[in-house]
C-alpha cells in the first residue's frame, strides 16, 4: 500500500458547494441518488474531476442533463474520473447501490441491531457514493431518506427536518436540510425504530433548542445524565469559549455496534451507548464520568472541527487535541480539577508515552500514513490535547482566550491547518515572550522529552540555582531532533511546607507560588534569588509539560512533597515517584535473586495518606493507587513481567497488613449513605472505600474477604458490584463461579454490563485467564462483530501483562488469530488489537521469538486490510 504524505497537499480541482442525496432504504440494497453543484477551483490548471469511491455499484452518471456512457468516465475500484467537464460550474448526478446489511466494517451506512446508521470519518462517505472524500471541501447538504414506515418509523439527517411524508406501499420518507456547509466526513442518516427522551436548552441570544436523545426502545430510563451532560456543555461552552449553538435542534442518537466513542455529525452526534446510557445500577462513576466528558467532546465539535474544520487529515489534532483540551477543562471544572488532572496523566503516561517510545510513534501532526484511521491515536488526541495546554500555560487564561477569538473571526467556515492555528495565538498575543518556531517543535517531533536536572542552595548568597537539561530521543523517521520549548510550572517549598518567593536574578518584582519558566535550551540554569531556606523545588506543576522527569530528589524530599506540595498533582506525583523507585528496586533485587524486603518508608508514607484521606477521599484514593504494571514495565530497560507483578502484589500486601485497621475505618467512613448521587464528593467517597477494600483483598485478609462478598450480594450501584466482583475474579475464592454465574444470570439480556463482565474476566491476573478468554469467545453474550464485545475481551486480555506476556508465547499466538479473524470483518478493529503487538521489542528473548512469529503469521494473511498492514509492517521494521 501506497504512503500519504502531507508535503503532497494539494487544493482540489473543484469545490462542490451543494450535495443533494437521495437514499431509498431497502432490503436487497440502498439506492443512493447523489446531485452535485460542482464549480471550478480558479486557483488549480484545469484537470478531471476524480471522486472517490469504495465497494460501490455504479448504475448511472450524468453531466447536466446529459447521460455518461462507459467511454466517457474511466472507472477503477477506488475512483470515477471524469476528463472533460465543460465550463466552470456544472451538476453532475451518480446513482449507486450499497448494501448496509452486508457492511461488518461499520463504517459508511451500515446496520446495527436491525437500525441504518453512517460512521463516515475519517473516509466512509465514499463507501455512500462517489465523492471528493476530502475534508478541504465543504457543502450544503439536502437529504432525503425513504424507508419502510413500520421498520424504519425515525428517519434523521443533519440540519432542520424541512418536509416528511408518507407513500404509498407502507414508506414514508424525510427531508433534511443543513444550512451550514461541511465536510462529508460529518455527515450522517439514521433510520430506525428508535424513541427518544427531549429536552430544550435557551442559548445566550434567545435561540431555544430542542434537544433529543434516540435509543432502541427500553433504553430511555438510561439517557438523563447523557441529557443533563450535554444541557452543562452548552453553558460551559458559552461561558468560557462565547462560543454558542448554532441550530434549533441537536440529535443524538445511540447505537450499539460502533468503532469508537462517538462522532460529532453536524446536529445529529451519533455515540456508541457506551457513552449514552446510563443507571447507577448498570454504569460505574467511570462510565458516569466518561459519559459527561464524551457528550461534551462531541457538543465542543459543533465549533472546534465542525464550523471551523481540518484541511487534510494531518490536521487531525487542529480538532481532535483542541476538543479533547476543552473536554478535559470542562470535565475538570464540573468535578474536582486535581481529581481529573491526575486521571488524564495518568492515561496520557500509560498510552501515549508508551506509543512515543515505540515503532508507531509519530508527530502530533503526522507527515505521511498508510491508513488514516490508523491516525485517531493517544499521541493526536492527549498528546495534542497537551499542546493545546501548553498554550494556555504560557498565555495564561486570557491570552489563550484571545487566540480562541482570533482563530474564530479569522478561520469560521474554513478548513485550515494547524500552522494556522498557532498563527491566531501568536498574533492574538504580540506582547508574549514565546519563540512560536520553536512551540510548532510540538507538532512537528515526535517522542517524549526527558528532563532532567538538579538544584542547589547555596545558603551564603540564598540563592537556589536550578539546572535543567533536555533531551529527545530518535524515533522512526526522525533521527535527530532539536531542543522543545518547554513550559516548567514551578514553585520551590521551603522546610516549613510553604511556597517561598520566586525571584530570579534580574527580576524587579517577586512571586510567590507558582510560576512558568520557558526552558528552550539543552542545558539551562536559572538562579533565584532571596531564597531564605533550602528549599524542595516543586517542577512541572499541574504536569506542565507532557515530559519525563528525572531530578536528584531523595526519598525524602519526595515524601515531604507528597506531605506539603500546595500543588495537588505534585503531591500525589511524589508518591509514585517514590512507589515507582520502591517497586522497580524490589523488581531488580528479585531478577538480581535476593530477598524483596519492603522499606518502611514508603509504607508509613501511604499511612499518612491514609490518615488524611477523609480530608479529600477521592484525591486519596489516586494517592493511595500504585503506578500500574504497565506504567512501570515503561521506566524498565527490558520489561520484567513476572517481576513487576510480584514486587507490586508483595508492596499491596504489605500496605494492606500493615494498615489494615485504617483501611477498615475508611471503608466503613465511606459506605454508601443515603441516596445515591454521582457527586464528585460520592464518586469520591466510593473511590477510597474501594481501594482501601482491594489493599484488604490484597493481603488476603478474613474481614476485608467477607466484606468484598457482602459488598458484591448487597450493593446497589454497579461501581461497588464490579468492584467487588473484579476482586473476586482475581482470586482463589470458592465463591469465585457462583458469582460470576450470577452475575451473568441477572445481566445477560444488558450488552453494557456483560461487557464488564468479560473485561474483568479478561484482566485477572491468574493462571487460567488464556483458557477462560478463549472459552469466553464462545459464550452466548460475545460477539466479535461488535467492538464493544472484542474491546472488553481482547483488549482486556492485551492489557492483562502476565497473561497477555506469558513466555510461552501462548498470549500472542491467541492474538495473532483475533487479529486475522477481525482483519476480514472490521479492519479498524482488528488494527486497534493489532497495535498491542508494538512495544514486542522491550521483553526479553524467549518472549520477543514468541511475539515475532506471531506477527508475521499475521503479515502473511491473505488479502491483508490496509489498516492492519502498516500497523504490522511499522512494528516489524
Ligand atoms: N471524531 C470522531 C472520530 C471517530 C472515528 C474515526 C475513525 C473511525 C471511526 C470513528 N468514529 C468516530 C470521534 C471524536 O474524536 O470525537
Ligand atoms: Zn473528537
Amino acid at each position: 500500500p501506497r504512503a500519504i504524505l502531507l508535503k503532497d497537499y494539494t487544493a482540489p480541482a473543484w469545490w462542490i458547494d451543494s450535495v443533494d442525496l437521495s437514499f431509498d432504504l431497502r432490503d436487497g440494497g440502498t439506492l443512493v441518488t447523489s446531485r452535485l453543484g460542482l464549480r471550478r477551483n480558479p486557483d488549480v490548471i484545469r484537470s478531471p474531476l476524480v471522486l472517490d469511491g469504495q465497494d460501490l455499484e455504479l448504475l448511472s452518471v450524468t453531466v447536466g442533463n446529459r447521460p455518461l456512457g462507459p467511454d466517457d468516465y474511466a472507472f477503477t475500484p477506488d475512483h470515477l474520473t471524469i476528463p472533460d467537464l465543460p465550463g466552470d460550474q456544472v451538476e453532475i448526478e451518480i446513482v449507486t447501490r450499497i448494501h448496509p446489511e452486508k457492511n461488518t466494517a461499520l463504517e459508511g451506512l451500515y446496520k446495527s441491531s436491525g437500525n441504518y446508521c453512517t460512521q463516515c470519518e475519517a473516509e466512509g462517505f465514499r463507501k455512500i457514493t462517489y465523492f471528493q472524500d476530502r475534508p478541504d471541501v465543504m457543502a450544503k447538504y439536502r437529504v432525503r431518506v425513504e424507508g419502510d414506515k413500520a421498520a424504519y418509523p425515525v428517519l434523521l439527517s443533519n440540519g432542520n427536518l424541512v418536509d416528511q411524508g408518507d407513500t404509498a406501499d407502507g414508506r414514508h420518507w424525510a427531508l433534511w436540510e443543513d444550512p451550514w456547509p461541511k465536510p462529508c466526513y460529518l455527515f450522517a442518516l439514521v433510520a430506525g425504530n428508535l424513541v427518544h427522551i427531549e429536552d430544550r436548552f435557551r442559548t445566550r441570544s434567545g435561540r431555544d433548542v430542542t434537544l433529543r436523545i434516540y435509543v432502541e426502545p427500553g433504553n430511555e430510563d438510561k439517557c438523563s445524565h447523557a441529557m443533563e451532560s450535554l444541557i452543562k456543555s452548552m453553558k460551559w461552552d458559552e461561558d468560557v469559549y462565547g462560543l454558542e449553538y448554532d441550530l434549533d435542534i441537536f440529535n443524538i442518537v445511540a447505537v450499539g455496534d460502533f468503532n469508537m466513542g462517538a462522532m460529532e455529525n453536524k446536529s445529529l452526534n451519533i455515540f456508541n451507548t457506551k457513552y449514552i446510557l446510563a443507571r447507577p445500577d448498570t454504569a460505574t462513576d467511570t462510565d458516569f464520568l466518561g459519559i459527561e466528558a464524551v457528550v461534551a467532546h462531541e457538543y465542543f465539535h459543533n465549533w472546534t472541527g465542525n464550523r471551523v474544520t481540518c484541511r487534510d487529515w494531518f490536521q487531525l489534532s487542529l480538532k481532535e487535541g483542541l476538543t479533547v483540551f476543552r473536554d478535559q477543562q470542562f470535565s475538570a471544572d464540573m468535578n474536582s480539577a486535581p481529581v481529573k488532572r491526575i486521571q488524564d496523566v495518568t492515561r496520557l503516561r500509560q498510552v501515549q508515552f508508551a506509543e512515543d517510545a515505540g515503532p508507531t510513534a509519530h508527530p502530533v501532526r503526522p507527515d505521511s500514513y498508510i491508513e488514516i484511521n490508523n491516525f485517531y491515536t493517544p499521541t493526536v488526541y492527549e498528546k495534542g490535547a497537551e499542546v493545546l495546554r501548553m498554550y494556555h500555560t504560557l498565555l495564561g487564561a486570557a491570552g489563550y482566550r484571545r487566540g480562541i477569538d482570533l482563530y474564530f473571526a479569522r478561520h469560521d467556515g474554513q478548513a485550515v491547518t494547524t500552522d494556522d492555528f498557532l498563527a491566531a495565538m501568536r498574533d492574538a498575543n504580540p506582547d508574549a515572550d514565546v519563540d512560536w518556531e520553536q512551540f510548532r517543535r510540538w507538532y512537528q517531533q515526535a517522542g517524549t522529552p526527558g528532563v532532567s536536572g538538579e538544584g542547589a542552595y547555596d545558603p551564603a548568597t540564598r540563592t537556589y540555582r536550578l539546572t535543567l537539561r533536555q533531551s529527545l530521543a530518535p524515533t522512526p523517521g526522525q533521527p535527530t531532533k532539536l531542543p522543545m520549548l518547554i513550559p516548567v510550572a514551578l514553585g520551590l517549598v521551603g522546610p516549613d511546607g510553604a511556597d517561598q518567593p520566586l525571584k530570579l536574578s534580574g527580576d524587579t518584582v517577586t512571586t510567590t507560588g507558582t510560576r512558568v519558566l520557558a526552558l528552550t535550551d539543552a542545558e539551562q540554569s536559572f538562579t533565584f534569588t532571596d531564597v531564605p531556606a533550602v528549599p524542595v523545588a516543586s517542577l512541572f506543576r499541574g504536569f506542565s509539560a507532557p515530559i519525563k522527569l528525572s531530578f536528584d530528589y531523595t526519598d525524602a524530599d519526595l515524601t515531604f512533597l507528597m506531605a506539603h506540595d500546595s500543588d495537588p498533582f505534585n503531591r500525589w506525583e511524589a508518591g509514585q515517584t517514590l512507589a515507582s523507585r520502591l517497586l522497580l528496586g524490589l523488581v531488580a533485587d528479585r531478577a538480581a535473586g535476593r530477598d524483596m524486603l519492603v522499606a518502611t518508608g514508603f509504607i508509613d508514607a501511604i499511612g499518612a495518606t491514609l490518615s488524611r484521606a477523609s480530608e479529600d477521599p477521592a484525591f486519596a484514593a489516586l494517592a493511595l493507587t500504585l503506578p500500574s504494571e504497565n506504567y512501570l514495565g515503561q521506566l524498565m530497560e527490558v520489561i520484567d513481567v513476572d517481576g513487576i507483578h510480584a514486587a507490586r502484589n508483595l508492596v499491596r500486601a504489605a500496605i494492606g497488613r500493615t494498615h489494615r485497621d485504617a483501611l477498615l475505618s475508611a471503608y466503613r467512613a465511606n459506605a454508601e449513605q443515603g441516596v445515591f448521587s454521582v457527586s464528585p464528593e460520592a464518586i469520591g467517597r466510593r473511590a477510597l472505600k474501594n481501594a482501601a477494600l482491594a489493599y484488604l483483598m490484597a493481603a488476603d485478609d478474613a474481614t476485608g474477604t467477607a466484606l468484598t462478598l457482602t459488598q458484591y450480594r448487597t450493593a446497589t450501584g454497579m461501581t461497588d458490584v464490579i468492584t467487588a466482583l473484579a476482586l473476586i475474579a482475581d482470586s482463589t475464592m470458592p465463591e469465585r463461579g457462583d458469582a460470576l454465574a450470577s452475575f451473568a444470570a441477572k445481566w445477560k439480556d444488558e450488552a453494557l454490563v456483560m461487557d464488564k463482565w468479560f473485561m474483568i474476566q479478561a484482566t485477572a491476573s491468574r493462571p487460567d485467564t488464556l483458557a477462560n478468554v478463549t472459552a469466553l469467545l464462545s459464550h452466548a453474550s460475545f460477539n466479535i462483530r461488535n467492538p464493544n464485545k472484542v474491546y472488553a475481551l481482547v483488549g482486556g486480555f492485551t492489557s492483562n501483562p502476565t497473561a497477555f506476556h506469558a513466555a510461552d508465547g501462548s498470549g500472542y499466538e491467541f492474538l495473532a488469530d483475533r487479529v486475522i479473524e477481525l482483519n476480514r470483518l472490521n479492519p479498524q478493529v482488528a488494527s486497534r488489537m493489532a497495535k498491542s503487538f508494538a512495544r514486542w521489542r522491550k521483553y526479553d528473548g524467549e518472549r520477543q521469538a514468541a511475539a515475532k512469529v506471531a506477527l508475521e503469521r499475521v503479515a502473511h494473511t491473505p488479502d491483508l486490510s490496509r489498516d492492519v498492514y502498516e500497523i504490522i509492517a511499522r512494528s516489524l521494521e
